[in-house]
């Protein structure tokens, strides 16, 4: 028997006291995607309960990279809310976290609600403006080890995220092929590009609109919208900072403190 709200409280408080818990795979062998994105809309729920307000939408493991690193093959989605934005150049704690990673990621600023089943033109059309952006993800169950339905439910692994402060309309932007840097300490430690996000990360957003619209849900103008990783991510430690730089869009740094 699942229980989805236990589950959500579970992966909630292994969030609130950085304590990582066992996959529910591993516990429920029947634990399906369908369950998992139950359990994800009560965590959303708690998040909001405890005073948070939805600012937007992650997708994840939608480029090779990641899909490698983490051994899954599909994307997935999650909700980022008020109390995971970071500012740009600002500091971030290893207290509170479990085993974070940070990894370049591209913002879509949703100028027009979006909603129903896009095409690539008709989504881009939605978007007010592209920018650079990183996340820091920090998956709650032990050694960062899950299965597809497990991070799921444990909100695609989300901590928390920075967006730069250059904004650029997407028609001014090659988005299928924009070439990506990241730096930690002042050193070059991983180069990409956005094709690697389904050849083009503007399709992140039409899936995570098809998506939303199964379940009678919008993408309301606001918000904010991950389109999912170009590269592998990069574990986080004390002191280090790390800037990623986005052609045509500037950079975004965050540092980690002592
Ligand atoms: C899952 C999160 C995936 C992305 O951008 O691909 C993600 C994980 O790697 O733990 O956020
Ligand atoms: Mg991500």
């Amino acid at each position: 028997m699942i229980q989805i709200e236990a589950l959500a409280s579970r992966l909630f408080s292994a969030k609130q006291n950085a304590a990582p818990v066992g996959r529910i795979t591993a516990e429920h062998m029947d634990f399906s995607l369908n369950h998992a994105y139950e359990v994800q809309k009560k965590l959303l729920g708690l998040h909001l309960d405890a005073g948070e307000t939805l600012v937007g939408r992650k997708m994840g493991l939608t480029s090779r990279p990641k899909m490698q690193q983490m051994g899954v093959n599909e994307p997935i989605h999650g909700f980022l809310t008020s109390a995971m934005q970071i500012e740009d150049g600002g500091e971030i704690a290893m207290d509170g976290r479990i085993h974070p990673k940070i990894e370049p990621e591209i913002a879509f600023l949703i100028g027009k609600k979006l909603k129903g089943r896009p095409t690539l033109a008709q989504a881009m059309a939605h978007v007010e403006g592209v920018c650079a952006a990183m996340e820091i993800i920090d998956s709650r169950y032990q050694n960062f080890e899950f299965q597809l339905p497990d991070v799921v439910a444990d909100n695609g692994s989300s901590s928390g995220f920075v967006i730069g402060g250059q904004m650029k309309r997407p028609k001014d932007l090659d988005l299928s092929n924009l070439g990506i840097l990241v730096e930690v300490n002042g050193k070059p430690q991983l180069f990409g590009s956005s094709a690697s996000i389904l050849g083009h990360p503007g399709r992140s957003l039409v899936s995570l609109a098809a998506i939303l619209e199964e379940e009678g849900l919008s993408i309301p103008a606001g918000a904010v919208v991950l389109a999912g990783a170009a590269t592998a991510a990069i574990p986080l430690g004390p002191k280090q900072w790390v800037r990623a730089t986005f052609q045509g869009l500037g950079s975004v740094e965050v540092r980690v403190k002592g």
